[in-house]
């Protein structure tokens, strides 16, 4: 495998890796202020950016590279409240897309064609992440502070994160 590639598919990995630590950082302290439909989409949100990492160090190893499993970064423990949670998600999402663009930009440059046709599913996903993040985030700043809305709203997550896990993904649900 073409060593540049190699270097920053694994750059990636070390992406995915901390997204999926962030994301269950968020879920965590969702859980502890009693929002359970979004801490329930935040955990399946974790386990998808396990599941982007793992497809990146199965494709590395199958393609003759190696992967490295990155160490485990600690993410925030504390959060000044939802908005602040899911503006730092969209920060962090539209980060992995320029990191996403990069490793296109590469695979091009060294005219690996097969890890650029690899990479296109990860350009459709931050498409789609990013936009889920704005539209919750939308949503969040609509509500502002009515009790009742963000009830709604932490019921409507738990609702999105059921047909959102990678296990009903994988099933094509
Ligand atoms: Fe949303 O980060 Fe993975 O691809």
């Amino acid at each position: 495998m073409n060593a540049r590639v190699e270097k920053a598919l694994n750059q990636q990995v070390v992406k995915e890796s901390s997204s999926s630590q962030f994301y269950l950082a968020m879920a965590s302290w969702s859980e502890t202020k009693g929002l359970n439909g979004t801490a329930k989409f935040l955990y399946t949100h974790s386990d998808e950016e396990r599941f982007h990492m793992l497809k990146l160090v199965k494709f590395i190893n199958e393609r003759g590279g190696k992967a490295i499993i990155p160490e485990v970064e600690k993410p925030p423990v504390e959060f000044e409240n939802l908005e602040h949670v899911f503006e730092l998600l969209l920060e962090h999402e539209l980060d992995v897309t320029a990191s996403i663009n990069d490793l296109v930009d590469i695979c091009l440059q060294e005219k690996d064609y097969s890890t650029h046709n690899f990479v296109q599913w990860y350009v459709s996903e931050q498409l789609e992440e990013e936009a889920l993040a704005r539209t919750i985030l939308d949503k969040l700043k609509l509500i502002g502070g009515d009790k009742g809305g963000m009830y709604m709203f932490d019921r409507d997550l738990e609702n999105s994160a059921i047909g959102a896990s990678p296990a009903n993904q994988a099933q094509g649900k």
